[in-house]
């Protein structure tokens, strides 16, 4: 069973279903497992130096065949040595947060390396496609981790309706439901993030998959407004201890000082209580942890029930 759409054809996969590159989580364990299942897994670089990211990249290589990605933070102090590292290695895929790609793009698509950017509006999913990326990844303010500030629901329309190639929803989406929504809003594909990180192939800390098996609707909480850098974490002391300077007016650096290597102390060392639980808005809808091919096969299963069953109510 399977729901085709042009990204599947674009990036030589089964299912429409992009894994979000995140950073820690994303290792290549997980990104195997998701290409394996016929989606595009993809390697989180985050702030990680390009030897550990070269390990990642062998170690998918070495579990398929498959085509996979390697998302590059563009704010991250390695971002210049992982992007000639990407193009060293002829990534098949490159997804890029938190920045503009700008002037690299060629250069990745001149080693045959898919180009797709994550933009957080339709100005800047108009910029990229005037620089010939190959799709855009749209992401609602749903997300975990860096968020902009639109819903998927508002923005994936608008940039549908403003460009010309393949847009992907990113943000609030966790199941075939959420598939299914992002497709009659123009979408050729989801990427989903938090979902796998409650799957078994996923390495984070069992303390962090917890937190999110645990967790309700209201508990993944914006922070760190004040610092240009608003990230999605789940609710504990560190966003209760960040809330409270940014209410009294504290130097954003500060701010921003005490969330850096926080994110590696959650997903690496289990510590959900003071470090960073980055997750979307859809934690309170796991509640289970699955194998990935399970988690995908049943998305896809889903997507077509839905589109079937309200095409029936409609008739
Ligand atoms: O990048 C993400 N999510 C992330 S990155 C990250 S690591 C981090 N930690 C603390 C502070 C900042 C980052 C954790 N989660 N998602 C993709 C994404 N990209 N969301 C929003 C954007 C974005 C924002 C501005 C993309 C482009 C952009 O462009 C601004 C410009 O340069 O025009």
């Amino acid at each position: 069973m399977s729901v085709k759409t042009d990204l599947c054809d674009i990036l030589e996969i089964e299912h429409p279903i992009i894994q979000g590159g995140m950073a820690w989580v994303a290792t290549g364990e997980l990104a195997a497992a998701v290409s394996r299942a016929g989606g595009l897994g993809v390697i989180g670089a985050g702030n990680a130096p390009a030897d550990v990211i070269e390990t990642e990249i062998d170690k998918v290589k070495s579990l398929t065949d498959r085509p996979f990605g390697l998302n590059i933070m563009l704010l991250s102090p390695f971002a210049d040595d992982i992007i000639e590292l990407a193009i060293k290695k002829k990534v098949p895929v490159i997804t890029t947060g938190a920045g503009n790609p700008g002037k690299h793009v060629k250069r990745f698509q001149e080693v045959g390396s898919k180009v797709i950017p994550v933009v957080p509006s339709v100005a800047l999913a108009r910029r990229m496609e005037r620089l010939d990326v190959d799709a855009v990844i749209v992401e609602g303010t749903e997300a975990g981790g860096h968020v902009g500030e639109l819903t998927t629901m508002a923005l994936v329309p608008q940039v549908v309706d403003a460009v010309d190639i393949p847009v992907i929803a990113a943000g609030g989406i966790a199941d075939g439901r959420g598939l299914a929504a992002v497709l009659a809003l123009g979408a050729a594909g989801a990427q989903i993030g938090t979902r796998f990180v409650c799957s078994k192939e996923c390495t984070a800390s069992e303390e962090y998959k917890e937190a999110i098996l645990n967790a309700r609707d209201r508990d993944a909480v914006v922070t760190g407004r004040s610092t240009g850098h608003p990230v999605r974490n789940l609710k504990n002391a560190l966003t209760k201890k960040i809330d409270k300077m940014e209410k009294k007016g504290s130097d954003p650096k500060e701010i921003e000082e005490l969330g850096t290597g926080k994110l590696r102390d959650a997903v690496v060392d289990g510590d959900i209580k003071e470090g960073s639980v980055m997750a979307g808005q859809v934690s309170g809808m796991i509640a289970e942890i699955k194998y990935v091919k399970e988690i995908i096969d049943e998305i896809i299963k889903e997507t077509k029930k839905s589109i079937e069953e309200n095409y029936t109510m409609i008739e």
